[in-house]
């Protein structure tokens, strides 16, 4: 009897909840919305992708979007839920979201780090890697935003694996890293735009962040973030800071945006969602709407100028 009416989007959700509303969005959805499977968790846990876009029967360009990389972030898994409901229920009726996804598939990864978000919700609200052994300490995890392909472990990361931003053993040690990055490589040709959710800080960041050196398309990047930002304070004045993560939060290499960049992926970003700090992590759910509203409008603004471009 599985199915998304009455699904709380204004709620955080279990795993196991977003679990079972991935595939009933899908059974639901069918001309819309296809699951896959990536790959699994270290714990052994299905990682799911939604592929949203109208079935043309060729193949289209893509965006690239994932929540949920750092364990606790939990409004990142919320807002790619949302994102989701907004696909379906305003195609047809939404110019922007209609004519994204007449053009272009849209692939949501609702919950990157599931391990280390299950974690969360039963032992620790504030973990943030993913769950892997490492070997010769009882210290659990490796940050997976350290542990991509880029400048890997030169900065802002640590080779401690009891660090909260331990890089891992090597280059996508971490079996989720390594199956959204095949993913990625295997469709590169087609993915036009990678976005990672996380929070917070109220940012939106482009490549680098595992050097100072500027991004060869800098001054575009900075021109879309900071368009994607006055669209998303034009809702509720939430006011975002853009720029190349060095810079804007702090050096740190191994990041997905920076090796997506490097893959070829021109438009590449990183939001960090509400708040500022009063709440941090802990934001509250009457917080969830608004976020995502407001978030929706940045989101919106890149999927079309990439559509554009
Ligand atoms: N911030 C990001 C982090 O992984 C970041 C910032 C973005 C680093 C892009 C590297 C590349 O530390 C949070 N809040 O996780
Ligand atoms: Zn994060």
């Amino acid at each position: 009897h599985r199915s998304t009416a009455g699904y709380s989007y204004e709620k955080y959700n279990s795993w196991e909840k977003i679990s079972e509303w991935a595939e009933s969005m899908a059974t639901e959805n069918p001309t819309l919305v296809t699951k896959t499977q990536i790959g699994q968790t270290f714990e052994g846990r299905h990682m799911v992708l939604l592929k949203l876009g109208k079935n043309t029967g060729f193949a289209k360009p893509a965006i690239f979007m994932d929540c949920g990389i750092h364990a606790r972030e939990w409004i990142s898994p919320a807002f790619c839920q949302w994102f989701v409901k907004e696909a379906v229920t305003s195609y047809g009726s939404d110019p922007a979201m209609t004519s994204l996804l007449n053009n272009m598939d849209v692939f949501v990864l609702p919950v990157f780090n599931i391990d280390g978000y299950v974690y969360t919700w039963t032992r620790d609200r504030m973990w943030r890697k993913t769950r892997s052994k490492n070997s010769g300490t009882t210290c659990v995890g490796t940050d997976p935003n350290r542990n991509f392909d880029a400048g890997w472990c030169t900065v802002g990361a640590s080779k401690q694996p009891c660090s909260e931003t331990y890089c891992g053993s090597r280059v996508e040690s971490e079996i989720e890293v390594k199956a959204v990055a095949d993913f990625i490589r295997k469709n590169r040709s087609i993915i036009k735009a990678y976005l990672t959710i996380h929070s917070y800080s109220q940012l939106l960041l482009f490549p680098y962040s595992y050097t100072t050196d500027l991004a060869a398309h800098h001054s575009e990047l900075l021109d879309i973030a900071r368009s994607a930002s006055n669209a998303l304070y034009s809702l509720y004045g939430t006011r975002y800071t853009s720029g190349p993560g060095a810079v804007t939060i702090y050096p740190a290499a191994g990041g997905s945006d920076d090796w997506a960049y490097d893959l070829g992926i021109k438009y590449s970003f990183t939001f960090e969602l509400r708040d500022e700090g009063r709440f941090g992590f802990l934001l509250p759910e009457s917080q969830i709407k608004p976020t995502c509203e407001e978030t929706m409008l940045a989101v919106k603004y890149i999927a079309t100028y990439v559509q554009e471009h």
